[in-house]
């Protein structure tokens, strides 16, 4: 990875074709955090009472970066095991990934290995994977400890912090961390085109079905 520092400017309403359009898309169990992720990233809310989310949800952002113009398309999936072999299908060209536990609930950590399995059989050696332990607020139910959680993420080689939606932190940086490490590999060249990518939806996965300990 290239270590130039690069600015992070928010772009409101571009009337410039992005230079750059990155899919990224947020992966975990049910009632981790993700769409609560989604919205303190995208309007800085968060909702105690939030729905579960069905299928799938599409947010933008635009940024600017080293004077070019860098669309996130963010999706947000659901966590439930139903909605499964949709979600699944919205992998198709993702750049970057979040992989979300819900560090009160340890079988969502656990649970991390098949969400990773299952992004690896994307065949998409480029793309960039962060795991966040979501719910950091919550010091006094918590069940993963940091060194578990960065443990996992070095096996993996993936990016990792603890986050909270409710109370923001960590959130901007690491989705600046994300956006900053697409562009460097898109202008360094270590993402290739991967139009021709295969991908697998959730049923394929022979292992996906076997330990879900989703409760929603
Ligand atoms: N304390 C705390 N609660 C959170 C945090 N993030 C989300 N929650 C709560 O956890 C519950 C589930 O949040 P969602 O964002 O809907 O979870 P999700 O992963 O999108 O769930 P699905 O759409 O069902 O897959 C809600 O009650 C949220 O208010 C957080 O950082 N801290
Ligand atoms: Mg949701």
């Amino acid at each position: 990875m290239n270590n130039e520092t690069y600015e992070i400017q928010e772009i409101t309403n571009s009337q410039t074709k992005e230079d750059y359009l990155f899919k990224v898309v947020i992966l975990g169990d049910c009632a981790v955090g993700k769409s609560n992720i989604l919205s303190r990233i995208m309007k800085n809310e968060f909702r105690k009472e939030s729905r579960s989310t069905i299928s799938v949800e599409l947010a933008s952002k635009i940024f600017k970066i080293d004077n070019k113009i860098i669309k996130i398309n963010l999706w947000d999936t659901a966590g439930q095991e139903r909605y499964a072999s949709v979600t699944g299908t919205y992998y198709k060209g993702a750049k970057g990934v979040f992989i979300v536990y819900d560090m009160t609930r340890k079988e969502t950590f656990d649970n991390v290995d098949k969400w990773y399995k299952e992004v690896k059989m994307l065949n998409n050696e480029d793309i960039i994977i962060f795991l966040i332990g979501n719910k950091s607020d919550l010091t006094f139910l918590k069940q993963v400890s940091i060194d578990e959680g960065k443990k996992k993420a070095n096996i993996y080689k993936m990016i990792f912090y603890e986050t909270s939606a409710l109370d923001s932190s960590n959130i901007k940086n690491s989705f600046h961390e994300m956006i900053l490490r697409l562009y460097k590999s898109a202008k360094f060249g270590y993402i290739k085109d991967n139009k021709s990518s295969s991908f697998p939806i959730r049923d394929d996965f022979p292992e996906y079905n076997k330990n879900s300990n989703c409760n929603c």
